[in-house]
C-alpha cells in the first residue's frame, strides 16, 4: 500500500503567518485530518483504524485522557485523536537497515519532527559503549545488559525509572513492583512535568488528588470556567461536553492570555448544523495575563464574600457564623460550616486583597471582573476546568488552592453539575498514579505492597524529574529507563538534561517511535521496540487487553485490533515481566512469568492492592467500564490532614517583569503531541510551515524594536546568570496581553531553568519565562536542531 514518504528535514522552517480562526473543528478539521491519517497509514487502513477510536470493543485512544460519553457517535474521534492513532498505525518503519545507514552521530543532527516521521521501530537495538550504530540485539541480551548494569550500582537508587502517561494500568502496576522490589522509589513521570501541582492543591485541600466531576457534571452545570487550557487543539472532544452543556443553558468564561478557536466558537463535526454555523463557546472572554490566575481568583472571592456580607448587612461579621439562608446567600454557610476548615484565616486575606494589585496581576479591567462575577453569583452549579496554563508556574500550587477556595465559599463541591476538573493530559496519566508510580508513594499504598507480595517496599521517597536530572548531572544516578515518553526533549534546560544523560552509564528506552531521547544516550544505550495501543496483544495465555483511566476516574477496557507493526515487538506488561526476571533473578517473590501470560491475574492483585480496584477483573468486563470512588465527589468526605476540607489563604503572588522584558509561555501549536510534531502548521493561530515564531503583542514587537517578521534569538534571564538561548525565531504579531508571548514547546524547552521550579510541586514553570529578544545575527541555517 502507498504511503507517501517522509519529506527531507524541515529544521530551517520557514513559517507563514496569517489571521488566527475564530472558530475550531467543522469540515477543515476533517479534511485535514483525513490527508495527514493517509499519509501515514493508507486509505484501508485509516478507515478501519480510526473507526475503532473509543468504540466499547475497541482501543482507548491515545490522544487524551477526555472521557467517553454515554451514547457515542458511529465515528467518537477528533482530529488531534485521529492524528495521535495515525501516528502509532503508520505503515513506515525503523528496520536495523535504517540504524545502519545512519549513525548515531547523524540522527542527533536531525530534528524531533524528522526522527518522529521516519516510522515505528521494529527491533530491540543496542548503542554499545564507544559505538557509532544501534545493533540489532535479542530480548534476553537487551536484559542482560540492563541486568549487568544494575548489578554494578552501588545502591538500587543510582536507578531511576521514567514513565510517560501512555502505560496502561497492568503495565504501570508491575513497572513500580519492578522498582519497588529491587529498592528504589525513584519513579518520576510526566505527571512531575504537567498535573503535579493539581495534584499538590487538591490532596491538601481535599484529601483526593484528582478532579471531582463526571462528565455528566459538565452537561448539567450552570457556569464552566476554562482557565489556562486549549481544549480546541489538546481535548478537542471536551469541546462536545461544553457544547451541551451550553445547550442546557449554562455559561462559560474562558481566563487565557490567548483567545484560543476552540473556546470562541466551535463546529461540531458529528452535526450537520454544528459543522456549518458552528457554536459560540464563550460567554466571556478574560484576556488574563500570563500568571495573574491567583489573583483573579482572589479578588472574586473578595467580592462573592463582600456580596454576602451586604446581603446579610454584616460587614464584618463571620459569614460562617451568621447563620445566614444559605438559599439565597452568596456563600454557602451550611457547607462552610460542617465540611471545611480554615475559613476564618482564608476569608481575612480574600477580604484584604487589593484592587490595583489584581489589576497589575491579571491586566483585567475593573469591569470584567465584575461581569464575571455577576456571573459567579448567577450560578448555582460551577465547575472550573484547568490544564498547563495554571500548574506550570512558581506559584502554581497557591493558584489552584485558590480555585478551590472559590468553588468551596459556595458549596461547588460534592454537589451535581459542580467541582473541581484538572484536565490531564496523556491518556493515562491518572492511571500511572493510581498504580503507584509515584516518587512520594502513600504508606497505606506501600503497606499494601508489603501484605500482598510479601517483600518490604523502599520507604524513602524517591527522585522527580527535576530530581533525577540533577541526580544525572552530578553521577549520583547512573542507569535511566524509560517507560515511553521522550525525557530529553520534554524536559527543561535542554543543554542541562542531555548533559545529564550523557554521563549516565546506561540509558534504555521502551518506545514504540523514535525520538531525540534515543540519539541523546548514556554510555550504553538500548532501544525496546513495544506494542501501541492499536495493536494485537497475544500472550502464551491468548489474547490480553488493558485497562486505563480517564481525566475524571473512569476505568476501562483497551482492546488493540492491528497486528503489530512488527513480530518483535513486546507488549509493555511482558517487557517489565522479561526485564524483572532477569534482574532479580530467582530471589524475586513476584510471579512474573503468571503475570505476563495472563494480565487478568496482574488485575487480581491490582484489585486487593488499590482501593477502588475491589472485583476488578468482573467490573471492567463490562461495558463502558466502572467510575472509582472519590470521597469528596460522593460523599462530601474529605480524607484531609483535618478531616475536612481546607479553605487556605497563602500570599497572591504573580510573575514580575523587568523592564524591555517579556514573559513567555511555552504551549503546543495544534499539529504536535507534546514532543511528538505531526506537522508544521498551527492552523487555527494561522501559522503555517514552520514552528521557529515567538507571538508577540504589536505595540511590545515595535517598543523593543523588532517588527513584525524579523528574526531574533529568545534569550532567558534566570538568577543564576547562565545564558540560555533559542535562536533563530520570527517574530509574530498577535493579540496577546501586553508583555507577555508565546512560543512552541519543545523548541524552547532550552530556557526553561532546570531550578525554575513550582514551589510544592517541583514542576517545571515553563509558562512563565522571563526572556528578552536579541536581533539574530546567524544564519538561520545555523539553527539548533533540537527541535
Ligand atoms: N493534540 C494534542 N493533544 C494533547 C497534547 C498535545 O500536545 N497535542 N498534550 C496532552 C498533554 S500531556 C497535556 S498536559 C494537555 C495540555 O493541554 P493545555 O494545557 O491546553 O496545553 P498548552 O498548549 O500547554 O496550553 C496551555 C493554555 O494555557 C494558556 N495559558 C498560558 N499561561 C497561562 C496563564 O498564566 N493563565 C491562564 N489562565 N492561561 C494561560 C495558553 O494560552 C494555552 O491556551 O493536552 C494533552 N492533549
Ligand atoms: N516547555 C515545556 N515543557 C513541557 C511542557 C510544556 O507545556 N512546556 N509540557 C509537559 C507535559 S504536560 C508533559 S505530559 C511532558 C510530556 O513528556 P513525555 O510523556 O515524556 O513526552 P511525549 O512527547 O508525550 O513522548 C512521546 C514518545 O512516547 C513514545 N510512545 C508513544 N506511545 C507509546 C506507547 O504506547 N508506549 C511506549 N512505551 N511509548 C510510547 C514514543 O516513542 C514517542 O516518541 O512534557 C512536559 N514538558
Ligand atoms: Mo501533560
Amino acid at each position: 500500500m502507498a504511503t507517501k514518504p517522509p519529506k527531507g528535514d524541515p529544521v530551517q522552517d520557514a513559517p507563514q503567518v496569517a489571521e488566527p480562526k475564530r472558530a475550531a473543528a467543522g469540515l477543515p478539521a476533517i479534511g485535514h485530518t483525513l490527508r495527514m491519517a493517509q499519509q501515514q497509514m493508507g486509505v484501508r487502513r485509516t478507515a478501519l483504524t480510526l473507526l475503532r477510536v473509543n468504540q466499547k470493543d475497541g482501543f482507548d485512544c491515545p490522544g487524551c485522557a477526555w472521557p467517553e460519553p454515554e451514547h457515542r457517535h458511529k465515528a467518537e474521534f477528533c482530529e488531534n485523536g485521529a492524528k495521535a492513532v495515525a501516528e502509532e498505525a503508520t505503515l513506515r518503519r525503523v528496520t536495523p537497515e535504517f540504524f545502519a545507514a545512519h549513525p548515531v552521530a547523524d540522527l542527533s543532527g536531525r530534528s524531533g519532527y524528522w526522527l518522529g516521521q521516519q516510522g515505528r521501530l521494529t527491533h530491540p537495538m543496542y548503542l554499545p559503549e564507544g559505538g557509532t550504530h544501534y545493533e540489532p540485539v535479542s530480548w534476553e541480551r537487551a536484559f542482560g545488559i540492563v541486568a549487568e548494569e544494575i548489578a554494578a550500582l552501588s545502591s538500587p537508587d543510582e536507578a531511576v525509572f521514567y514513565t510517560s502517561g501512555r502505560t496502561s494500568n497492568e503495565a504501570a502496576f508491575l513497572y513500580q513492583l519492578f522498582a519497588r522490589e529491587l529498592g528504589t522509589n525513584n519513579l518520576p513521570d510526566c505527571s512531575n512535568m504537567c498535573h503535579e501541582s493539581s495534584g499538590s492543591a487538591l490532596v491538601e485541600t481535599l484529601g483526593v488528588g484528582k478532579g471531582s466531576v463526571l462528565l455528566e457534571d459538565l452537561h448539567k452545570a450552570d457556569l464552566i470556567i476554562v482557565a489556562g487550557q486549549n481544549p480546541g487543539t489538546n481535548h478537542p472532544r471536551m469541546l462536545s461536553a461544553l457544547e451541551k452543556a451550553k445547550a442546557g443553558g449554562a455559561k462559560v468564561i474562558s481566563v487565557n492570555p490567548l483567545p484560543e478557536a476552540g473556546l470562541e466558537r466551535f463546529k461540531n463535526p458529528q452535526t450537520p448544523q454544528g459543522l456549518l454555523k458552528g457554536a459560540a463557546l464563550t460567554d466571556l472572554f478574560l484576556q488574563i495575563r500570563i500568571g495573574g490566575d491567583q489573583a483573579l481568583f482572589r479578588i472574586l472571592n473578595k467580592l462573592i464574600l463582600a456580596a454576602h456580607d451586604t446581603a446579610s448587612g454584616a460587614g464584618t461579621a463571620s459569614g460562617a457564623a451568621s447563620g445566614a439562608d444559605s438559599g439565597t446567600s452568596a456563600i454557602d454557610e451550611d457547607f462552610i460550616r460542617e465540611h471545611t476548615h480554615g475559613f476564618e484565616e482564608f476569608a481575612a486575606a480574600a477580604r484584604a486583597a487589593d484592587w490595583d494589585e489584581t489589576l497589575r496581576a491579571t491586566g483585567l479591567s475593573r469591569e470584567e471582573i465584575e461581569q464575571a462575577l455577576g456571573m459567579v453569583l448567577a450560578s448555582r452549579r460551577t465547575i472550573v476546568c484547568w490544564a498547563m496554563g495554571l500548574t506550570q508556574h512558581k506559584h502554581a500550587v497557591p493558584t489552584i488552592r485558590e480555585v478551590v477556595n472559590f468553588l468551596l465559599l459556595r458549596g461547588n463541591i460534592g454537589r451535581p453539575g459542580a467541582g473541581v476538573c484538572p484536565v490531564r493530559g496523556h491518556s493515562n496519566v491518572q492511571g500511572d498514579r493510581t498504580m503507584g508510580i509515584f516518587e512520594r508513594p502513600a504508606p497505606a499504598f506501600l503497606d499494601a505492597l508489603e501484605k500482598e507480595f510479601g517483600f518490604a517496599p523502599p520507604r524513602e521517597h524517591g527522585f522527580d524529574v527535576v530530581r533525577a536530572i540533577r541526580a544525572l548531572r552530578d553521577g549520583e544516578a547512573k542507569v535511566f529507563f524509560a517507560m515511553g515518553g521522550n525525557f530529553v526533549s520534554a524536559s527543561p534546560d535542554t543543554e542541562v538534561t542531555e548533559a545529564a544523560m550523557r554521563r549516565a552509564r546506561l540509558t534504555v528506552h521502551v518506545s514504540t517511535k523514535l525520538n531525540r531521547s534515543h540519539v541523546v544516550t548514556g554510555a550504553r544505550a538500548l532501544i525496546l521496540p513495544t506494542l501501541g495501543r492499536t495493536e494485537r496483544d497475544l500472550q502464551a495465555g491468548g489474547e490480553q487487553f488493558v485497562t486505563v483511566e480517564d481525566s475524571m476516574g473512569m476505568v476501562h477496557a483497551s482492546r488493540g485490533r492491528l497486528a503489530p507493526a512488527s513480530p518483535h515487538l513486546r507488549s509493555e506488561p511482558a517487557i517489565v515481566c522479561g526485564l524483572a526476571r532477569r534482574v532479580l533473578g530467582a530471589e524475586s517473590v513476584v510471579p512474573w512469568e503468571g503475570f505476563e501470560k495472563d494480565y487478568a491475574t496482574i488485575r487480581d492483585r491490582i484489585a486487593r492492592v488499590v482501593p477502588g480496584f475491589e472485583d476488578f477483573n468482573a467490573r471492567v468486563a463490562r461495558p463502558g467500564g466502572f467510575a472509582l470512588p472519590h470521597a469528596p465527589r460522593d460523599e462530601r468526605r474529605f480524607p484531609t490532614v483535618t478531616g475536612k476540607a481546607n479553605f487556605t489563604a497563602a500570599p497572591v503572588e504573580y510573575p514580575e517583569l523587568p523592564e524591555g522584558r517579556l514573559l513567555l509561555q511555552t504551549l503546543r501549536s495544534h499539529d504536535q503531541y507534546n514532543t511528538t510534531i505531526y506537522g508544521l502548521d498551527d492552523r487555527y493561530r494561522g501559522i503555517t510551515g514552520g514552528r521557529r515564531v515567538v507571538l508577540v503583542h504589536p505595540e511590545d514587537a515595535r517598543a523593543l524594536g523588532f517588527p513584525e517578521g524579523s528574526y531574533v534569538d529568545l534569550v532567558s534571564e534566570w538568577k543564576d546568570g547562565v545564558e540560555r538561548r533559542a535562536p533563530g525565531f520570527r517574530v509574530v504579531h498577535y493579540p496577546t496581553p501586553r508583555g507577555c508571548s508565546a512560543a512552541y514547546y519543545p523548541e524552547t524547552n532550552v530556557l526553561v531553568p532546570l531550578d525554575a521550579t513550582a514551589d510544592t510541586s517541583n514542576t517545571p514553570a515553563s509558562k512563565s519565562v522571563v526572556v528578552r529578544l536579541e536581533g539574530h545575527t546567524g544564519s538561520r541555517l545555523e539553527q539548533s536542531a533540537t527541535d
